[in-house]
């Protein structure tokens, strides 16, 4: 399970990233906060007085059943899947939490230039599916993008605050190395051969983000006191939002609940 964590900043690990394959888009939202970036100054944790934010993406009422995904059209794709595929545009875990749920601080925070991880966040293609389905990047962070199949991928970066680029990658091609220099919450990529094939990335100013995993959960580490707007984003079922407040030190939770 690929997994991207913030030891960079705050020394602890952290965030839940899942593979999946999904379908229908959504429209991107865009975040609220836009600050001249230049001139900002370089954001830091201290450690502290630090906190995090925690919680849990709920899902009332009964788990949509997603559909199989067929793959015989290339069977280079679908002999990588002794069962069958299925999509993962909602995926309700065991608990009856909602998994592949972006989260992060929407606004509150002081304005600053949080430098990129020197880590490379990771994309990639296998079984003719992305994986991770949903992950969070920083702006400017390299986006490592690799075709682990057989076959001939086609790369569709659907941005809207960020230039859209669609490219082709052959099989075990050299990895390809991207960045996106704007916030962008949340925008997918899709693949021009194979039209089931979806993940989504949001693309954030600040470090202050997760992915909900297998069991809803997500945490947020290294988070200056402050009183901050989270907002949860589902790529199908859309955005939310809450307020908190973190102390000094201390441990706010909040809950996010979705249903059919
Ligand atoms: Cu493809």
């Amino acid at each position: 399970m690929p997994e991207w964590n913030l030891k960079r900043f705050f020394g602890v690990a952290p965030l839940l990233l899942l593979a999946a394959c999904g379908s229908s888009p959504q429209p991107s939202t865009q975040t609220s906060s836009s600050a001249p970036a230049a001139n900002l100054p370089e954001g830091k944790v201290d450690p502290a007085t630090a906190g995090t934010i925690s919680g849990k993406v709920l899902f009332q009422g009964e788990a949509p059943v997603m559909p199989v995904i067929d793959m015989s059209s290339n069977p280079n794709c679908e002999r990588q899947h002794p069962t069958p595929f299925r999509a993962e545009t909602v995926v309700v875990n065991p608990n009856k939490t909602l998994r592949n749920v972006y989260i992060h601080i929407k606004d509150g925070l002081t304005p600053a230039r949080w430098a990129p991880p020197a880590q490379t966040a990771k994309l990639d293609q296998n079984g003719c599916v992305y994986a991770p389905h949903m992950q969070g990047i920083l702006e400017g962070q390299d986006l490592e993008i690799l075709n682990s199949d057989p076959v001939n991928h086609n790369v569709h970066a659907e941005c809207q605050k960020n230039p859209a680029w669609n490219e082709s990658q052959a099989p075990r091609a050299e990895h390809k190395f991207k960045k996106f220099s704007n916030e962008e919450t949340i925008f997918p990529f899709t693949c021009s051969v194979h039209p089931w094939m979806r993940a989504w990335i949001g693309v954030s100013k600040h470090p202050f983000f997760a992915v909900t995993g297998p069991d809803g959960s997500f945490r947020i580490e290294g988070v200056p006191p402050g009183t901050y707007t989270v907002e949860a984003i589902h790529e199908k079922l859309g955005a939310k939002e809450g307020k908190l407040t973190v102390a000094p030190s201390g441990a706010a939770t909040i809950e996010f609940t979705y249903g059919s």
